[in-house]
């Protein structure tokens, strides 16, 4: 595919589109498909694109075709016909769909009022994000957004915004070229991020001195190519960062000068840290002393330094967000936040090109329609600040002085913990939930605490649920509606990644959207004009929206996503840069204008202002009754290729048939005892259920840790009850609890990961 123009073949185009899901990942490649009467012919990586240069998994993308071509695809509106869950549906057209859907709508919000409906979504599904913002906003909804992003990364991103003001790179995205050492915590780049695997061996071999140290409790891939690998209990990290505290403070190895202009709160800062000697930690995280302190030494030794931590941390339930607060206090004091690490300085928001910023996503939120009653109406919010209307508001109000323009809150750094989302449905809670609207999301999977979930859905309190989907998914299938999404191979993108970052990625559509599948902005659009506020959606496809939040920049949409791929900011905007509004340098869109090492936001909204550590809600210390039934520690979630998520679990695409069953890890001497043989069928319970997995028996893992791959389901199995294509089988989220008081306290997010278990052989499903 050299020839880019396809000249000489007539008919043939070559499209210059993104990988991200569906049927990507997160990896953002760049791709060159190539396409006749709108097939796809061939797919390759762009070797201008900034992110992967030419590079694409081998596991996921020489099967795209198949996958978009897949007869399971949908491809007309249906309704349900039948109770839900019967699987009986009848073909309508979009207009009738999105009549019936907007006069339901109308009609309980008339009922119930405009917080009777949530939206579920997905991990960084969309760029459309900033337009169900508008939507809600306008519909006087006060938020409630239920999203997998609270236990997922964007906990972490919210508090990044509360303690720096803004987003920092090592909370998504570390310069991996430019470290000298990288902590992976909790973070498998090699099945998590295929793309990330030529640089990291890249810079293993070009930076021979450079440290890469990966704490996890099984040798994954990283781990065996790591210089230290500590393997430390689930659930404990943040008592190892508090102890890297103290060892790097206790030594003098912070950084005085970063810490004496730019950080606030050092001296209460040092008294937590003093509380958590190395010989304290390693009784609880179970890695030894001396590997504690040689690991804070050689982190704090090798500038730049950057902790990325995966999600693992994110899903510790209680103790989740501290552990990113320790981390982020860990740069801070070691001075890995610009300076001698430069690529490691807070972002700004941008791209700012010339002076100009373009339309970021923020700017069509519409936060101001949203009085403060609503406000006070955002389901978990009264219990669960920190990604909720109290801590918006507050920082909001900082970085409209610092910015001059809104904090982002139609991004999943902004949600309504969806624990409280199904229980408002099933108990009326603090009042009634009546309408749901699940697009890019597949809860019966993602969701812990299934049987939660599914008693939400099935609900007769529920009164309508629109899915907007690429597949009949178990939770399409209890759907009033479902409809059929375009997918990123049919559509355009332009997109501020949820404002995480401080640059514009943009993107063609390979081919125009198959049978009747829409964007979900489509479905937004029309459904705002139904309900009377059509004037805020002036343009009729994604792509006049894309040219519009261009314009200020000078560039059409085509140009961008042709051309220019990435758009980045001219000049980085810094805490050091000189900010063109005061004329004095940026600082940190903080109360105190420094890094809060001592958050004075969370004590504001009741929280501890240190890092400090807690149990996991379920663990051999603090809950030993339960240890002693369920002896072993269960994670789960640890990436597997070529599936992503509850996705690719179709047979015939050729990516179920490269990793066909569920998957529980386990050492080979706790096999041995428990009478588990490799490759055969084994039960994993908890207090909340049971479901069934192949065993697969690794030397790597703690013998008193085992591992559950996450999200399956069966297509091949029926779709109607009671089996929902297999939801009940090897779906780990029956295993694990969304119980409020498992959840961390600041945010809402719950534990996925460290609970409790026990195991036994059993014979193979039917
Ligand atoms: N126990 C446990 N639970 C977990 C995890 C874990 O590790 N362990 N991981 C968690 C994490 S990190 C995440 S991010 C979540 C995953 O949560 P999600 O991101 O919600 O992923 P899925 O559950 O696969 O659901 C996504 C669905 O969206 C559809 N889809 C894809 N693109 C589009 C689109 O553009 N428009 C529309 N309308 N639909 C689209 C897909 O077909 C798919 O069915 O799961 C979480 N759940
Ligand atoms: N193939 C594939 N790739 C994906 C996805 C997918 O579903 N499939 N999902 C995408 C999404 S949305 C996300 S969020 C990322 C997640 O990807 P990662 O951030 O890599 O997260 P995980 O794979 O869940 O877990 C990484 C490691 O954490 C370890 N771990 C478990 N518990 C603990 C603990 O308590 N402490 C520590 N330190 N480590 C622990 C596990 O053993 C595992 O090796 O992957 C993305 N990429
Ligand atoms: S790693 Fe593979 S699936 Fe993910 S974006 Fe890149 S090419 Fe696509
Ligand atoms: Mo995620």
């Amino acid at each position: 595919m050299n020839d880019e123009s396809g000249i000489g073949e007539p008919g043939v185009e070559i499209k210059k589109t993104m990988c991200w899901p569906s049927p990507g990942c997160h990896c953002n490649c760049g791709l060159l498909v190539k396409v006749k009467d709108n097939r796809i012919l061939d797919i390759r990586g762009n070797p201008d694109f900034p992110y992967n240069r030419g590079a694409v998994c081998a596991e996921r993308v020489p099967h795209f075709v198949q996958w978009l071509e897949h007869p399971d695809q949908l491809m007309h509106p249906l309704k349900r016909r039948g109770e839900r869950g019967e699987n009986l549906w009848e073909r309508v057209s979009w207009d009738q769909a999105l009549d019936e859907i907007a006069a339901k709508l109308q009609d309980l919000k008339a009922r119930y009022g405009a917080e009777c409906l949530s939206t579920i979504e997905g991990t960084y599904r969309s760029d459309f994000y900033p337009i169900r913002a508008r939507f809600l906003n306008l519909f006087g909804n006060p938020g409630n957004v239920g999203a997998a992003g609270t236990a997922c990364a964007c906990n972490k991103v919210a508090l990044s915004f509360a303690l720096a003001g803004t987003t920092l790179p090592c909370v998504l995205a570390p310069p991996i070229k430019r470290l000298n050492c990288l902590v992976l915590l909790g973070r498998d780049y090699w099945a998590a991020n295929p793309v990330r695997r030529r640089p990291m061996r890249r810079w293993r071999e070009q930076n021979p001195g450079a440290k890469l140290i990966v704490v996890d409790p099984r040798r994954t891939e990283m781990a065996k190519m790591a210089d230290m690998w500590l393997q430390i209990r689930p659930g404990t990290d943040t008592a190892l960062l508090l102890a890297w505290m103290h060892v790097i403070i206790e030594r003098g190895l912070y950084d005085r000068e970063f810490v004496e202009r730019w950080t606030h709160g050092f001296d209460r800062l040092k008294e937590r840290a003093a509380e958590y000697p190395p010989e304290r930690a390693a009784g609880i995280t179970w890695i030894p002393s001396e590997q504690i302190v040689a690991s804070a030494v050689a982190y704090a030794g090798n500038a730049p330094a950057c902790i990325m931590s995966g999600l693992a941390p994110d899903q510790l339930g209680r103790n989740a967000t501290r552990v990113e607060q320790a981390k982020l206090c860990l740069h801070a004091i070691t001075g890995n936040m610009g300076g001698k690490a430069p690529g490691l300085a807070p972002e700004g928001p941008g791209p700012v090109v010339d002076g100009v910023m373009a339309i970021r996503d923020s700017m069509l939120q519409m936060a101001e329609l949203c009085s403060p009653r609503q406000r006070a109406r955002q389901l978990g919010s009264d219990r669960f600040k920190l990604m909720t209307w109290p801590a918006w508001e507050r920082m909001n109000a900082l970085y409209q002085e610092t910015y001059g323009i809104p904090l982002p809150m139609s991004g999943h750094s902004f949600t309504a913990p969806e624990p409280a989302i199904w229980r408002s449905i099933v108990d009326g809670t603090p009042y009634p939930t009546k309408a749901l609207i699940t697009w890019g999301s597949n809860p019966l999977l993602n969701a812990a605490n299934t049987k939660m979930v599914y008693r939400a859905l099935k609900s007769p309190n529920l009164d309508l649920h629109v899915v907007l989907e690429h597949f009949m998914t178990p939770t399409a299938m209890l759907a009033d509606y479902v409809l059929p999404a375009a997918s990123k191979l049919e559509r355009g993108t332009l997109s501020t990644m949820e404002d995480f970052t401080s640059v514009l990625v943009a993107a063609e559509r390979a081919v125009a959207p198959l049978g009747e599948r829409r964007t979900d902005y489509h479905f937004f659009r029309e459904l705002a004009i139904r309900l009377g506020f059509g004037e805020h959606f002036p343009w009729e496809t994604e792509e006049d929206l894309y040219n519009w939040r261009l314009a200020p920049l000078g560039i059409t949409f085509k140009e961008a996503a042709t051309k220019r791929y990435v758009i980045t900011s001219s000049e980085p905007w810094t805490h050091e840069t000189i900010n063109p509004r005061t004329g004095r340098p940026t600082g940190f869109a903080t109360r105190s204008g420094k890094f809060e090492l001592y958050s004075n936001l969370l004590e504001e909204l009741g929280y501890d202002p240190l890092p400090c550590y807690e149990e996991p809600p379920e663990s051999p210390v603090r809950t030993p009754e339960i240890a002693a039934e369920y002896p072993l520690i269960l994670i789960n979630g640890g990436r597997f290729l070529p599936q992503f998520q509850s996705e690719h679990r179709q047979l015939g695409m050729g990516l179920r048939e490269q990793h066909p069953d569920p998957l529980v890890e386990i050492h080979p001497d706790t096999a041995a005892r428990l009478g588990i043989l490799e490759g055969e069928w084994a039960e994993i319970e908890t207090p909340r259920g049971s479901i069934v997995m192949k065993a697969h028996l690794a030397g790597g893992i703690d013998p008193r840790v085992v591992h559950a791959e996450h999200c399956w389901w069966f297509p091949e199995q029926p779709g109607a009850e009671p089996s929902l294509h297999g939801l009940w089988q090897s779906n780990v989220n029956v295993l694990t609890t969304d119980e409020p008081d498992a959840c961390d306290p600041l945010t809402g997010s719950w534990p996925g990961r460290a609970l409790l278990c026990r195991m036994r052989p059993v014979s193979p499903p039917a």
